[in-house]
């Protein structure tokens, strides 16, 4: 198994970066390659720092670090919205100098937790292993430093701890149910003729999102073009604004790792108290998502000043943030099982669905609506171990192991039936299974 996942991250090595999947995703994508750069860690130390680097090459002059770095040599009609439809971004006097074009989103900022899993697995891995990790994070401190302190402030003008996205695909969780009020209240307006080119791609329409999804997608990145990618003019005018529980999540763990990087790079004091800061407004932040009905973290449209209702993974996020009040882990632990989630009587295998099949926004099929995510389940795996959850960390990674091994490397599974969905050899998901066959030593659980 961890031959295929190498030799799925080698076909869809481009030199220096990973494509997210062979034809489906033609581009470098920010939170895949971060990933992606753990399982590279397994395989090639260097190579994994390289993967970071090459993206944060593309960081933008406020710190932004972008959702996509297009690839030139893609054919034009392989992915839409392409370079060419985000060629106006590179106008910004805050873009790098392109081509490459970027696009002027971002995704979850993952990149800190994969910089520093990096330097764990070469720092155990021999002295020049350790030593190339040791200056590659050198190298990354200040970028990474620079993209949370553009997250903390452009992202969260209020000082909530909690980041505001301006489009579904900022979450990475493109057309998850919890989108949909928001959505909704989005007004499209004139819209230049579009062919949508993912449906070449997959299998059956219903296993990407709607058209009436995808004209909104389109029509707030024409928002965000006419507010020509300026943070000012974007947060004065973008009609979807909403404080991401996940992206939030994420966040404050992110700033754990980078408050360990900073330590071992040697950075400055005020650095660290910035980075202490970060991590307890994000923390109080995400106990204001609490909500007390549904036993879940909610996230909050901002435009209309109330939290968004729905049974999605992305409500149990802050287990991934740690350390929570009293009493919290055991109930987030007890809700994962519950038979909303992994106890849900018709799941093929107890892996977490995108979505709760009881809620009302639950699609097998679909996307982001309730098929189950290798990356989803490394991601709560990896909070599980931190909070000191062996037995359901090791419980979901074997699981996890098992699905992969039966259907292959697929991008998403249908959660009742086990199928393979969405692109074959999706690179974070080798990645993945790569970090997980490979586990470091000292963890409590071991690889049979
Ligand atoms: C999906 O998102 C892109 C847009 O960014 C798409 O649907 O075209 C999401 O699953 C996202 O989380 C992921 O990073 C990307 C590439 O794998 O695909």
């Amino acid at each position: 198994m961890a031959l295929k996942a190498t030799e799925v991250l080698r076909a869809n090595d481009m030199g220096g970066w990973t494509k997210a999947a062979p034809d489906l995703y033609p581009h470098q994508w920010s939170w895949d390659s971060a990933l992606i750069a753990v399982g590279l860690a397994r395989m090639d130390v260097s190579r994994a720092a390289t993967e970071l680097e090459t993206l944060l090459a593309h960081q933008w002059r406020t710190g932004k670090v972008p959702h996509i770095v297009f690839n030139e040599d893609a054919p034009p009609e392989s992915y839409f919205p392409g370079p060419d439809h985000w060629a106006c971004a590179a106008n910004s006097p805050d873009a790098p100098l392109a081509p490459p074009y970027t696009s002027c989103l971002i995704q979850p900022p993952v990149h800190a937790i994969a910089a520093h899993r990096i330097w764990q697995v070469a720092s155990r891995a021999g002295e020049e292993q350790e030593k190339t990790a040791r200056a590659f994070l050198g190298r990354v401190y200040p970028k990474l430093l620079a993209w949370h302190r553009y997250l903390m402030t452009h992202r969260d003008r209020e000082g909530s701890g909690l980041i505001t996205i301006y489009h579904p695909w900022e979450s990475g969780t493109d057309n998850s149910p919890r989108w949909d009020r928001a959505l909704e209240r989005v007004e499209v307006g004139e819209l230049p003729g579009f062919e949508r080119r993912d449906l070449q791609h997959v299998d059956d329409p219903s296993e990407r999102p709607t058209d009436f999804e995808y004209r909104r997608y389109i029509w707030l990145v024409e928002s965000v073009k006419r507010a020509a990618c300026d943070e000012d003019r974007v947060y004065a005018s973008q009609p979807f604004q909403v404080k991401d529980v996940l992206a939030s999540s994420i966040l404050v763990a992110a700033n754990e790792a980078l408050l360990e990087i900073a330590e071992e790079v040697g950075a400055p004091k005020e650095d660290e108290e910035s980075i202490l800061s970060w991590i307890s407004r994000g923390r109080a932040g995400l106990e204001r998502c609490w909500d007390e009905e549904l036993g879940l973290y909610l996230d909050y449209d901002v435009l209309a000043g109330e939290p968004l209702k729905a049974r999605t993974v992305a409500g149990l996020a802050p287990l991934v943030a740690g350390q929570l009040p009293p009493g919290r882990l055991e109930l987030l632990v007890e809700r994962l099982h519950s038979p909303e989630f992994l106890g849900h009587p018709d799941l093929y295998r107890p892996l977490p669905p995108s979505t709760s099949p009881e809620d009302p926004g639950f699609m097998r099929h679909s996307y982001w609506r309730g098929p189950f995510w290798p990356i989803v389940t490394w991601l709560l795996w990896w909070s599980l171990e931190r909070a000191g959850e062996y037995e359901s960390a090791k419980k979901l990674r074997r699981t996890a192991l098992a699905q992969i091994y039966e259907n292959g490397f697929a991008e998403y599974f249908d959660p009742f039936t086990g199928e393979p969905l969405g692109a074959d050899d999706q690179s974070w998901t080798a990645a993945v299974v790569l970090d997980w066959l490979c586990k470091p030593k000292s963890a409590p659980e071991t690889v049979s």
